[in-house]
């Protein structure tokens, strides 16, 4: 309730912001993409996790405009760095099913990519499993047509929750991200090591792309590269970080 009424007139007060955390491409190192992470520093409660707020918002229907938000302002700050190192990445940027479930959700997309002069290929939507189940013949129009426009879509944190294989087959996905429970353990635990193998397999059987989520020491990432995943993302890589930081790390690594 708190946290409720702290968020009506939040965004327009300036509130918001994202972080951005590094994707590299297993193999050769180089930053491809970055997903947007959200942050809110309220004024009446100081930071709050998105963790917390984001449910919230997602309650009380706010999630649509706190989404548009998070669009627009990706987008503006990819325009942003046209003339700079990080020209080529894909930015990623976090969807919840209400937004999905938007009929003006597409255009909002094409809009925020055209006034910003970015090319749809440098943008990647990232749902969770739990948007897939929520109306899965709209959520498969919507696709359908985010595809049409060439913008990609991953599915995260992808073994948890609500997992069904079937998603793989009745949706067009272009991305799976394996969710971090499962990258943690394959330094230690056989049957970690052994999910995440079947999971990289399966994933290049179908065509996709893998990132592997929460990848924290370079033994994981040297574990992950030898099995075929394509890219990394995790503190061992970088931490979600504000734009000036990212630039200076893309210097390195672009
Ligand atoms: O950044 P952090 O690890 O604290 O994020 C916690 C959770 O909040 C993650 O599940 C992440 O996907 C979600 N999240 C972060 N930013 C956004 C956003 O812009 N939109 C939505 N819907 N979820 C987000
Ligand atoms: O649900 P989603 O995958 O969008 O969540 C992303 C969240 O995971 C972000 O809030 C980010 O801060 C967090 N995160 C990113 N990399 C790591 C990592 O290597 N370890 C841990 N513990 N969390 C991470
Ligand atoms: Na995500
Ligand atoms: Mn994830």
């Amino acid at each position: 309730l708190v946290i409720d009424g702290a968020l009506r007139g939040a965004i327009a007060a300036n509130e918001f912001y994202l972080v951005y955390q590094a994707i590299t491409n297993a193999n050769t190192g180089k930053m491809t993409k970055v997903e947007a992470l959200l942050r809110w520093n309220s004024s009446l409660l100081g930071p709050v996790p998105p963790d917390r707020f984001i449910p919230v918002a997602e309650d009380s229907g706010m999630i649509i405009e706190l989404g548009t938000w998070v669009l627009e302002e990706a987008c503006r700050q990819m325009g942003s760095w046209k003339q700079s190192a990080l020209r080529e990445v894909t930015i990623s940027i976090n969807v919840s099913a209400w937004q999905l479930a938007d009929p003006q959700f597409v255009t909002l997309v094409s809009q925020a990519l055209m006034r910003n002069g970015l090319s749809p290929h440098q943008l990647e939507l990232e749902l969770t499993e739990r948007v897939l189940i929520e109306d899965a013949a709209n959520v498969q129009a919507v696709l359908a047509q985010l595809r049409a426009l060439g913008v990609s879509v991953s599915l995260d944190d992808f073994g948890t929750g609500y997992s069904s294989l079937s998603y793989l087959t009745q949706f067009h996905l272009n991305t799976l991200k394996i969710d971090r429970a499962f990258v943690m353990d394959i330094e230690h635990s056989e049957r970690s090591n052994s999910l995440v193998h079947a999971i990289i397999a399966m994933g290049h059987s179908l065509g996709l792309q893998l990132v592997a989520e929460g990848v924290e020491t370079a033994g994981q990432a040297e574990i992950l590269e030898k099995m075929g995943c394509h890219y990394l993302q995790g503190y061992h890589i970088s931490r979600p970080v504000p734009p000036d930081e990212l630039l200076r790390f893309a210097g390195n690594r672009v």
